[in-house]
């Protein structure tokens, strides 16, 4: 299915008020769910369920002690070699008390299993497929062959099985994470719990004095029957956000942080961006997407959005209690506030925080060097944007790269090995979206807002930026495999629905 649309139930509402008059589009909703039409298929394949009620937030315990992530075990004993197996299949598990939620997730784990591996290692990974329904990983952000890489073309069908080899580069330490990518079901395959993550260390890395604490983000659905339910219009539009955020899968953990310790953070959220703060703290900012920044940076917030990692040293050894919050931020949603399935947007404390006295190992003032990649021979041109739709009298939302909806089967942009590009990406439409380019990482030049030029204040290294609405923004980068890469946005439900494009690399 080339298209993929938004569907709309009503086919006799006008444009605007579709776009704009929440009670009418609840109202529809609200007779679908009373007619007791449960998961429509409309003509376009996407999966639309009415709005719903849902699972009051105190039903998932909170203030629990945070829970360290599970790793993967590696199965070989040869040095340099990680091998291991993931198995993706349905599990019923307990998140509310009473309640058995079906979820979908890697070796029965919420989140998947940690895999940890360093530079220069040749990692094995065996894939089980036992959803019923084609499924790939794909590393987000590891600099791996495409034909590793868990592209859509290559998905493993349900049932099906395959290994995915490959070697670590020196020079790729950082924080990464995989998930399923396949064809039109990648959004569902995440939310019902699809994640794992991967972590590269260096055996020469700068702040390998600290200790270490992860905190995986991720958000949560559940209906009033405590089920994950399909996604909405809305979800559709938007992006899904569920009324749960969840660190290692917990809601509100107590984090105890001894003296000054390294955290690493994702966002594994379909759709919710994040802007952090630790009240009474700065935040000090030592990785991004693809590893160490070249120095610290000091922040008092900053805004992770779906699919992005960083580092932080948190913490001087004096002990206070704060929390680690999630601040409003407008991301220019479609819809207002009235549609009950819409989560309100608060100010949220995803974790507690309980800093104590513990060793303090000095900050480092130079972290690495992250080479300038040299001067740019290639011009590529991306641009974002959104497109109502009547045809056949549904009303839909087309999400588009370059004009196009995504296409298997086509190529549409093509790159030299080792060539240094610059990509000028241009969101052009009214709400945030953030652009993902698979198999490299990517240094930002500058953007552009508002007839306004701003360099990036400090060389970082990642694979997803966030693009403001009619925002440009410069980033120079290199593919180093030959092979067909992806770029999307990270909203999963909007990459679902063809906000995504292909590169052939040569
Ligand atoms: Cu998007």
């Amino acid at each position: 299915m080339d298209r993929r649309h938004f569907i709309s139930r009503s086919a006799g509402m006008g444009l605007v008020s579709w776009l704009y008059s929440q009670p009418l589009w609840a109202a529809t909703d609200h007779a679908a769910h009373h007619s007791g039409m449960e998961t429509a298929q409309g003509s376009s394949g996407l999966k639309t369920v009415p709005a719903m009620d849902l699972l009051p937030e105190s039903k998932l315990a909170s203030g629990l002690p945070h829970l360290a992530l599970k790793p993967l075990p590696n199965a070989s004993a040869k040095t340099g070699t990680f091998q291991a197996t993931l198995t993706a299949a349905a599990h019923e598990i307990e998140l509310v008390a009473g309640i058995k939620t079906t979820v979908w997730l890697y070796n029965g784990q919420i989140p998947g299993p940690l895999i940890e591996a360093y530079e220069g290692d040749e990692v094995e990974v065996r894939f089980v497929n036992q959803l019923a329904q084609a499924s790939t990983i794909h590393w987000h952000g590891l600099p791996v062959p495409p034909e590793q890489d868990g592209n859509p073309q290559d998905a493993v069908p349900a049932d099906g099985e395959r290994v995915y080899r490959f070697k670590l580069p020196t020079d790729c330490a950082g924080t990464y994470w995989y998930h399923p990518h396949p064809h039109g079901d990648t959004p569902e395959q995440v939310y019902r719990g699809l994640a794992g993550l991967f972590i590269v260390r260096s055996k020469s890395d700068p702040l390998a004095g600290f200790a270490e604490q992860h905190l995986v983000i991720s958000d949560l659905k559940l209906d009033a029957q405590g089920q994950i339910p399909d996604n909405t219009a809305d979800d559709w539009m938007n992006g899904r956000e569920g009324q749960f955020v969840l660190v290692n899968g917990q809601r509100n953990p107590v984090v105890t942080i001894a003296g000054r310790q390294r955290l690493r953070l994702w966002n594994a959220c379909s759709a919710r961006y994040l802007r952090l703060a630790i009240p009474g703290q700065k935040l000090t900012l030592v990785g991004t997407d693809g590893g160490l920044l070249e120095a610290p940076v000091p922040l008092n917030e900053l805004l992770l959005v779906p699919g992005q990692r960083v580092e932080l040293l948190v913490g001087d050894g004096k002990t206070v209690q704060t929390s680690l919050k999630a601040l409003i931020y407008d991301r220019q949603k479609m819809g207002g506030q009235n549609m009950n399935d819409i989560v309100a947007e608060t100010e949220r404390t995803l974790a507690t925080l309980n800093l104590i006295a513990g060793p303090t190992p000095a900050i480092p003032t130079r972290l690495r060097q992250i080479a300038d990649p040299g001067k740019a021979t290639a011009l590529k041109k991306v641009e974002f944007s959104e497109k109502m739709s009547m045809a056949g009298g549904v009303h839909s939302m087309n999400f588009l790269v370059n004009g196009k909806s995504y296409d298997m089967n086509r190529h549409d942009l093509t790159s030299r090995v080792g060539e240094v590009e610059i990509w000028e990406v241009f969101n052009n439409s009214h709400m945030d979206h953030p652009f993902h380019l698979h198999g490299t990482q990517f240094v930002v030049l500058d953007s552009r807002l508002d007839g306004k030029r701003r360099n990036a204040p400090f060389r970082a290294l990642h694979d997803t930026i966030n693009l403001r609405p009619y925002e440009t923004v410069r980033i120079k980068t290199i593919q180093h495999h030959k092979g067909l890469r992806m770029f999307h946005c990270h909203i999963l439900e909007h990459e679902g629905q063809g906000m995504m494009a292909q590169l052939l690399v040569k």
